[in-house]
Order: C-alpha cells, then sequence, then structure tokens
C-alpha cells in the first residue's frame, strides 16, 4: 500500500493533537503501523488519502449499517441543511425522532437525546442516582460506556486494549462508588447486590458487549439480572449504544425479551452524526429537568442534522428490517466460518464470536464468554493478523478488544474477498515466532 499521504498527515497531526488522534484506538498503537487517514467512504468501501481502498469492516464503530454514502441519509442531511445547522431550540425533527423511537419500541415511554453514548450513559447514571438516592453503581468488567468518570472504571474498548481500564484522572472517591462484576456471573451480581443492600443506585452493562470484542450472553444471564435488580430496587440499565438497531431492529432488548429500566443508544440512531439518547420508563424520564430535579442539558442535544440523518437510517431499517437483519446474519456468519477455516487451514487457535452483524476473531481457543478469557487472546498474533489484512485490502478494528461491523452494503464478493484475505493473513499469524 501507498502511504506517503498518510505517514505526512501523522506527523503534522502529532504537533497539535494528542497521539495524532482524537480518539485513543484510530491510533494503531496496540496492532503496530500507523493508521491510513481516510478521504473518501461509499457503501461497503472507504479510501485513504494515498488513493488505498479497503473493504471496511469498522463503519464508523457502528453507525453506517447501511453502509456508507447511504442515498436516503445523505439525502436527508441536505434537505436539513437548507434550514440551518443548529438553532438551540425545540424543533419538529426532534419530537418525530422521539415518537418514532416510542412508538416502535416498547420499553421506551419517553426518551432524551443527548450529542454522544458517552453523555447518554452518564446521564442515565446520574438518572438513576436522583431516582434511587443512592450513590453505588454496579458495572460490569470489559464494558465499556464512554469515558464518564464513574465508568471509567474497568473499563473496556481503547482503556482495555492500552491497558489502563481504571484511568487516572477518576477520583478515588468517584470510583469507590463503582462497583464491578465479571459478565455472564448472575450469582456475582446478586452477592453484590446483597452485601450492598440499600446503597446501589443501578447495575448497568451492556447485554451484549462489544468493547472486549463480541460477547455472547449466556442463556438466562439477562432474565436473572432483571429479577435480581427488580428484588433490590436497583434501576437496570442496559446500554445498547452498540447494539441497539444493530443485531435486531428493538436491539438485545427485542431478542432478550428482558425489559430493562432505561436503555442508552448512540451510533445508528445518529445515521453518522453525532448523537446519544437515554429513555425508559416515564416515571424515570420525568424527573430529568425540566419537568423533574435531575440536570442534563446539552447546547446540540437534538441537532437537526443529526436527526434528520438519525431518522432516515432507522426509516429505512424500519420499512426493510424483514430482508435487513436476517441477511446481514447470514453473511457476518458465513465471514465468521470463512475466517475460522482459514485459521484452521494455518494452523492457529481462534474463536469466532457473532451475534448478528457484530462479530470478533479471537485469537484464543476459547469459549470466550467474560473479561478473563478475552483476556487470554495472543494479541501479537491478532496484531500480525491485522496488518496483514490492512495489507490486503479490509480494515479491521485495530485491537483485539473491539467489534467488527457488517453492513447491508457488503456484498457477498466483499465477504469473498475478506475470506482471501484471511487466507493470507492466517499464514502471516501463524508465522509469527517470539
Ligand atoms: N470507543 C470506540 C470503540 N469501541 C472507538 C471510537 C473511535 O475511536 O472512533
Amino acid at each position: 500500500m501507498k502511504n506517503k499521504k498518510s505517514r505526512a498527515l501523522l506527523e503534522r497531526a502529532l504537533m497539535h493533537i494528542p497521539g495524532g488522534v482524537n480518539s485513543p484506538v484510530r491510533a494503531f498503537k496496540s496492532v503496530g503501523g500507523f493508521p491510513p487517514f481516510i478521504a473518501r467512504a461509499q457503501g461497503a468501501y472507504i479510501w485513504d488519502e494515498d488513493g488505498n481502498k479497503y473493504i471496511d469492516y469498522v463503519g464508523s464503530w457502528g453507525p453506517m449499517i447501511l453502509g456508507h454514502n447511504h442515498p436516503e441519509v445523505r439525502e436527508a442531511i441536505a434537505k436539513a441543511l437548507e434550514n440551518g445547522t443548529s438553532f438551540g431550540a425545540p424543533t419538529r425533527l426532534e419530537v418525530e425522532m422521539a415518537d418514532f423511537l416510542c412508538d416502535r419500541l416498547p420499553h421506551l415511554e419517553m426518551v432524551r437525546m443527548v450529542n454522544s453514548g458517552t453523555e447518554a450513559t452518564m446521564s442515565a447514571i446520574r438518572l438513576a442516582r436522583g431516582a434511587t438516592g443512592r450513590d453505588k453503581i454496579v458495572k460490569v468488567s470489559c464494558c465499556y460506556h464512554g469515558h464518564g468518570d464513574s465508568l471509567l472504571v474497568e473499563a473496556g474498548s481503547g482503556a482495555l486494549t492500552f491497558g489502563t481500564p481504571s484511568s487516572p484522572g477518576v477520583p478515588k472517591s468517584l470510583a469507590a462508588d463503582t462497583l464491578v462484576i465479571p459478565y455472564n456471573d448472575a450469582a456475582a451480581l446478586e452477592r453484590i447486590l446483597d452485601a450492598n443492600a440499600g446503597k446501589i443506585a443501578c447495575f448497568i452493562l451492556e447485554p451484549l458487549p462489544g468493547n472486549v470484542g463480541t460477547l455472547l450472553p449466556r442463556p438466562g444471564y439477562l432474565r436473572e439480572v432483571r429479577a435480581l435488580c427488580s428484588k433490590h430496587g436497583v434501576v437496570l440499565i442496559f446500554d445498547e449504544v452498540m447494539s441497539g438497531f444493530r443485531v435486531a431492529f428493538g436491539g438485545m432488548t427485542e431478542l432478550s425479551a428482558v425489559t430493562p429500566d432505561l436503555v442508552t443508544y448512540g451510533k445508528i440512531i445518529g445515521g453518522g452524526l453525532p448523537v446519544g439518547a437515554y429513555g425508559g420508563k416515564r416515571e424515570l424520564m420525568k424527573l430529568v429537568s425540566p419537568s423533574g430535579p435531575v440536570y442534563q442539558a446539552g447546547t446540540l442535544s437534538g441537532n437537526p442534522l443529526a436527526m434528520a440523518a438519525g431518522l432516515a437510517q432507522l426509516k429505512v431499517l424500519d420499512r426493510d428490517r424483514n430482508e435487513i437483519y436476517p441477511r446481514l446474519d447470514a453473511i457476518t456468519e458465513r465471514l465468521g466460518n470463512g475466517v475460522k477455516a482459514a485459521a484452521s487451514l494455518a494452523n492457529v487457535e481462534i474463536t469466532v464470536n457473532h451475534q448478528g452483524s457484530m462479530f470478533t476473531a479471537f485469537f484464543a481457543k476459547g469459549p470466550i464468554e467474560d473479561d478473563a478469557s478475552a483476556r487470554s487472546c495472543d494479541t501479537a498474533r491478532f496484531a500480525a493478523f491485522f496488518r496483514e489484512m490492512l495489507e490486503n485490502g479490509v480494515y479491521l478494528a485495530p485491537s483485539q478488544f473491539e467489534t467488527g461491523f457488517v453492513s447491508c452494503a457488503h456484498k457477498d464478493d466483499d465477504i469473498a474477498l475478506t475470506i482471501e484475505a484471511a487466507n493470507t493473513a492466517m499464514k502471516a499469524a501463524a508465522r509469527l515466532t517470539r
């Protein structure tokens, strides 16, 4: 691959942007090499500044479920743009968004739009604390809920990738109020709720973790979690920033048939523009300012361009959901099987987890079902695989502890080319000696 322009841009970026990037995992620090700077994207493909083309499985980290630059989304943004970019006042589009979400998602009675998944989870735990009058929260190790202070404790995503799951800068007093348990372990939740009876405001988790790579809930786990939270008067928060509208139209809430008290969204609901949302039971949401005392605000919240893009994308997903989700599931399964076969040919141990169009190839024997098993992966072998895939025109998330996303724009040929690249890349991974 040519890389002169990307290299020059990285050098410039390093002068004025920490690490040269505006979000840590993009820096490729855990996989080596340096990031191509992306110039444009269309459908399943991205092109870098040097003109190299890649089949993209990052999809802007999840939002681009229809593929990049989808015409209906682009046209909705262009139409909204004619009227201006931000008013800091109520608009028709945000009412349409709230109606759309609450009409279609039975667990959502009210919703508040924010600007990112981080804001959504931060606001949801504040609401849970305000509603219960309790300070402590419980989270799952390796789940990542953005970078709000209370949640950067044993967090996944970049925090895990760079070995700082509990970030410096988070006050000890705040971290002490965040209790952490393993994923898929309802008994651990029961023990911690019993030991802290009357003190826990909420239990927050990604029902389908994607920030340690993709993990799947054991049968019954989410139901048990629901029952324990109800028994202890603890607000159950599903963080569906990644899985919402991704693994099914109604996300994991639909697939598990478990109703949380609050849910957070982001990514897909903004159609590629910055957005987040939190919502759920009316009795809780009515406590949010100005209808209640729990304060939360945002200059750009409900931004008209983001609402237009998100609504356009959601309407396509809603309209075509019976074709979209089964097809995404089928081609992701085919991709996973192809990568597994490539690994087996090269004698490399991997475990592929996938749910719908979310997938991760873990470089370990498996099963991979929690933080501890994910950490058993051979990250150096993953890095060798990653670099070779990139060289062969396949753009994967640059960390073992992230999720891959397939979009509606990926065609059978793209999957076949990706499997061909995986055959080459697995051989490179197999050659790695330490
Ligand atoms: N936290 C995101 C993935 N889990 C990374 C976002 C980005 O680097 O853009």
